[in-house]
């Protein structure tokens, strides 16, 4: 029982205070209990469980998308410029949380943590965002909102902004999503009954909706004979027949070929928030639901609907938080319709701070020249590892339950929805290994209950994957980027780059490094950052984990007559050659490093001849994003790719052929760490070849490998990757 929301004596004593005693069964339940026999508790507590559960409330989340601290009326925001009555109507009607923190300063990540309870540095993604055509980005076993509030009857639907990845991420040629195809794995398999969303972005290159498991309206791709896909009307003034790079966020991007009708980019909001609402409309009394709604406002690229263009004294950018406040209004509008609004927490939050780069012309510069503080008084926005990136809007709704019109400091997190959703339904979470690793419950908080807070520490992350781990007052930047960092960005956000400690308390807009002053302070933080991020989760106190390297394989010796030889520990002679990109020899190997991303990678090329045979070679990564061994053969080409991620086999378009020649044969996944000498092994035989990079091993039969190897090309794309001990034997 304990968690339960009205199961929980603290609970209810609080909502005794709130709401009418004949809403909180456990108040009257105490009440009467001393007059009764222990025999008859059993039933008293049996039946109020059993009330509880009928009266769960409806849940939902309206997660806005880059959407700053300052950017509404209700924090602070000059009304002469923008205006947000809705938002500033959920204020009034609810609690507004003052530090109330995203987990990343970027979307995906944010949003996996928002389903899972867990932060997603966690995972394979420690840095950046999802691509659009990246697979489901949460394990189909895993405890999310949805398949929890499943197992309490719900009904569940995510419409919106999906950016979590579509298909399979293991062992299967779906590793790239297939629009074209049956998207799935996708929401409907971690607990959503209903999926209606815009894959990455309303700018993405897809210009398409998803409906569930396929593209809206898809007219023609692999759908499964006599299956009829929905799609809208001929005259939808929310579709377009085409859809091209200026639709875009940065106006030139390849658009996606596919026979589906397209997006019209200022149509989007009134489209998702119509979906949402005719859901809403479709729910009935008796059956709770959990809406899961993400708006595409207010990320670029920016939008708003004709009527409101030129509305607000903010420009455009101050449009479309217009527009967002309108969609929560609709939202709002649809709950007070269906009669649901008593019955429903609405929590309406961001996945990370607003776009905030003065130096560069955007709209979401004019807005603040013109006197928006689009993420108030704090340093930086988006991306970064400062508050500005995290520090976002929070309020919470729920008639009854939650106080109106307050206002509550505590230090949460949108990571901490799961445990609460948990708590509001009487759910005991998983052990803090196997499931909402990093929530907590902050029912109390959402209550007004002076309870202790929930949380003690939090961890936020930034977009170039530097870690800070707050606690009471402080701040304690980690400053260490993953290795991937350009090196322009690597200059640009020096500053972000190094060790640092805030008292936030103090100096909320991060002005001033206190370490040296703090020595102590650091060390406490550092250390239990490091407990935290190693012991697996963070709600409870993990044991210390000694973090061993992970094992090398070592391979089995290959006899045979040796073709080729070479230990790469000096500059490229001769049959090598360096054909494109920057080649030095350094650390017992050889490193490429891409000159720049426009051009093709770092080429290192050495001719070869055999059929059958056995490649080995030693690859190390510092910081490159992935290695091709591109291989050319009497015909065409293949290509061995490597990244600390993936392994997999592909065969190249052939010559006159265009991209679509490319024909992905094999996928894995790979967990390399960088700085690390790892052995590959590729063993060709007939058409069959096995590649295997340390102690992951796949196979790919293809009538490309059968033919004669002429040419091996050691392709680097970023900076850099280093290789030696190549060896050929026949
Ligand atoms: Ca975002």
């Amino acid at each position: 029982m304990r968690g339960a929301i009205l199961g929980s004596g603290a609970v209810a004593s609080s909502l005794g205070r709130a709401v009418p005693a004949e809403i909180a069964p456990r108040s009257i339940l105490s009440q009467i209990m001393p007059r009764i026999p222990a025999s008859l508790l059993v039933l008293f507590v049996a039946s109020a469980s059993a009330w509880a559960a009928a009266r769960t409330p409806n849940i939902v989340v309206i997660l806005s998308d880059d959407f700053g601290y300052g950017s509404t009326g209700a924090y602070g925001a000059n009304g002469e410029l923008i205006q947000t009555p809705n938002l500033d109507r959920l204020a009034k009607e609810g609690r507004r949380f003052t530090d109330a923190s995203t987990t990343s300063s970027v979307c995906s990540p944010t949003r996996y943590s928002v389903l899972t309870g867990r932060y997603c540095w966690r995972t394979s993604l420690k840095h950046e965002v999802l691509g659009t055509f990246s697979p489901l980005h949460i394990e189909t076993t895993r405890l999310t909102m949805a398949s929890l509030l499943k197992k309490h009857g719900y009904q569940n639907a995510a419409i919106g902004k999906w950016h979590l990845g579509y298909g399979t991420a293991t062992d299967s040629l779906k590793w790239r999503a297939d629009y074209t195809a049956e998207l799935s794995p996708g929401p409907l398999e971690i607990g959503f009954d209903y999926h209606f969303g815009v894959p990455s972005n309303h700018g993405d290159l897809t210009g398409v909706f998803v409906e569930n498991h396929f593209v809206y309206g898809l007219r023609s791709g692999k759908i499964p004979a006599g299956m009829k896909l929905p799609g809208p009307d001929s005259d939808d003034p929310n579709f377009k027949a085409t859809y091209g790079p200026e639709d875009t966020e940065n106006g030139k991007a390849t658009i996606l070929a596919l026979d589906a009708p397209r997006r019209v980019n200022e149509r989007v909001m009134p489209q998702l928030t119509r979906k949402a609402t005719e859901w809403i409309a479709q729910q009935k009394a008796g059956t709770p639901f959990f809406l899961y709604y993400t708006p595409v406002a207010v990320h670029n690229p920016i939008t708003p609907e004709k009527d409101l263009a030129g509305r607000s004294k903010a420009g455009l950018y101050g449009d479309w938080i217009h527009e967002l406040d309108r969609s929560v209004g609709g939202i709002l509008e649809a709950l007070d319709k269906g009669g649901f609004s008593d019955h429903t927490l609405v929590v309406f939050s961001s996945d990370n701070g607003g776009v905030f780069k003065p130096g560069r012309d955007s709209l979401q510069t004019d807005a603040f020249k013109a006197g928006l503080k689009v993420n108030g008084r704090l340093r930086g926005g988006k991306h970064d590892v400062w508050q500005g990136g995290f520090q976002v809007p929070f309020l919470v709704r729920w008639p009854g339950h939650v106080p109106a019109g307050t206002v509550c400091d505590e230090m949460i997190s949108v990571v901490d929805l799961l445990a609460t959703t948990a708590a509001i339904v009487g759910e005991k979470l998983p052990a803090a290994d196997t499931g909402a690793e990093d929530s907590f419950n902050v029912l109390p908080a959402f209550l007004g209950q002076d309870a202790t807070p929930a949380r003690r520490d939090l961890f936020v992350h930034s977009s170039d994957g530097v870690y800070a781990l707050r606690q009471g007052p402080w701040k304690w930047i980690e400053g260490v980027p993953v290795d991937e960092i350009k090196d322009g960005a690597r200059k640009a956000r020096a500053d972000q780059f190094k060790p640092q400690l805030y008292h936030l308390k103090d100096d909320p807009a991060e002005t001033k490094d206190v370490s040296a002053g703090h020595p102590d302070v650091v060390r406490e933080l550092s250390a239990l950052l490091h407990r935290y991020r190693d012991g697996g989760y963070s709600r409870e106190l993990p044991p210390v984990v000694e973090k061993r390297p992970a094992p090398i394989a070592t391979l089995s010796p290959v006899e045979g007559e040796v073709l080729l030889t070479a230990a790469l520990d000096s500059a490229p002679t001769l049959p090598w050659a360096a054909t494109r990109g920057v080649w030095t020899a350094h650390d017992g190997g050889l490193w490429g490093v891409q000159k720049n991303a426009g051009e093709q990678g770092a080429t290192l090329r050495v001719p070869t001849r055999f059929t059958d045979g056995t490649l080995d070679y030693m690859i190390q990564f510092r910081g490159a994003n992935r290695h091709s061994l591109r291989i050319e053969t009497g015909a065409g080409s293949f290509r061995i790719e490597i990244s600390r991620t993936q392994l997999g086999i592909t065969k190249n378009p052939r010559s006159g052929e265009d991209k679509s020649g490319t024909e992905p044969l094999v996928r894995k996944a790979l967990d390399l760490q960088p700085h690390v000498w790892y052995p590959v092994r590729l063993i060709f035989k007939g058409d069959e070849a096995t590649a295997q990079v340390n102690d992951i091993a796949l196979t790919a039969r293809h009538a490309v490998l059968a033919e004669p190897k002429t040419a091996l090309n050691f392709l680097v794309f970023g900076d850099s990757a280093g290789f030696r001990q190549v060896r050929v034997t026949r």
